[in-house]
């Protein structure tokens, strides 16, 4: 794992990290092992070997399979810690967190199990790793609508701490349109909303999130550039995007890490940050992208300055948190 140089330490804000996605091997033989998992891989090096991808559903179909070794609460508060703990070390200093709660509840795991591990520790992330931390739950667009609504229901009726709903997994031929009633009675609940778009799937789908689920923000959205009229649209209402170099790199959205338009994006003014996405199965955590960003595109340091301040503010920190960060 590349190490950060000490200039690229920048405080920043993460706002596209699925905490599932944060789950290292190692974590996953030891969280096995003490749930008595079966796991269908001999060892590290053998489940290590899966780690080549082609597309979204190839990275998804081993997201999902893994999540077979979170079952308790516990397990969640772990998974957590080892998150925030690593990138308290990559100069993060603010997080808003995905989880999959509806992934869990499938797999027959309580709510108030995934839910409540991963916020009691992110309840004391400010005073233990100097990050404070807001938890978004995503929903599954490759599943009904239905059920989506169903389970968004219950973290309202539970008072799950959530600061936002967002929209995951398979883009391709799920389009935001089926979502409507999901955002709306998220926004009527005083949550902020953000969704997937354009990361797999058409620049239109990245309109249909900013028209009919009314996102404040859009997870990806590289797919913009295939349209200028919409980069113009974002440009002008400074719509954020949480870009996330090394995943688009690994789910073969560009070949190479040199192909990727974020110098492009950052020059044409969009609001764009950098993001780890998945780094257990991408290949870094933030001051990873950053590194790789720096080295590949010589980035200047008012470059770099310019995407942490973007992460700051297209972030929903309480005010006095933002002002301390920008
Ligand atoms: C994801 Cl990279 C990515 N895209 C869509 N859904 C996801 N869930 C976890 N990682
Ligand atoms: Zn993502």
């Amino acid at each position: 794992m590349p190490t950060a140089p000490d200039e690229l330490l920048l405080p920043c804000a993460e706002l596209h990290l699925h905490i599932e996605g944060t789950l290292e091997p190692e974590l996953i033989f030891e969280l096995a092992a003490r749930n008595g998992t079966a796991l269908p891989y001999a060892n590290l090096e053998e489940l290590r070997s899966r780690y080549e991808f082609t597309d979204l559903q190839s990275f998804l179909d081993l997201y999902y399979a893994n999540m077979e070794v979170l079952r308790t609460q516990a397990d969640f508060a772990d998974m957590t810690r080892a998150y925030l703990r690593r990138a308290a070390a990559a100069g993060v200093r603010h997080v808003e967190m995905m989880v999959d709660p509806q992934a869990h509840l499938l797999r027959g795991v309580p709510l108030a199990d995934c839910i409540n591990g991963v916020a009691s520790v992110l309840a004391t992330s400010l005073e233990d790793f100097g990050i404070s931390a807001e938890l978004i739950a995503a929903f599954l667009r490759d599943r009904p609508a239905a059920e989506a609504e169903e389970v968004l229901e219950q973290l309202l009726e539970s008072r799950a701490p959530i600061v936002g709903i967002g929209l995951d997994s398979a883009e391709a031929d799920n389009p935001p349109e089926g979502f409507v009633a999901l955002y709306r009675r998220a926004r009527d609940a005083g949550l902020k909303c953000v969704a997937h778009a354009g990361e797999e799937g058409p620049s239109h789908y990245i309109e249909q999130a900013l028209d009919l689920l009314l996102v404040d923000r859009i997870d990806h959205g590289v797919r913009c550039l295939d349209d200028s009229e919409l980069v113009d649209r974002l440009v002008r209402d400074r719509v954020p995007l949480t870009i996330c170099p090394l995943s688009n790199v690994r789910l073969r959205s560009v070949d190479t890490l040199l192909d990727h338009p974020l110098p492009q994006m950052l020059a044409a003014g969009l609001n764009v940050s950098v993001n780890s996405d998945d780094p257990a199965y991408f290949g870094g955590y933030v001051d990873d992208n950053f590194a790789l960003l720096r080295d590949t595109f010589d980035l200047s340091a008012d470059q770099l300055a310019q995407l942490a301040v973007n992460s700051v503010e297209a972030s929903f920190a309480q005010p006095a948190r933002r002002a301390e960060l920008l």
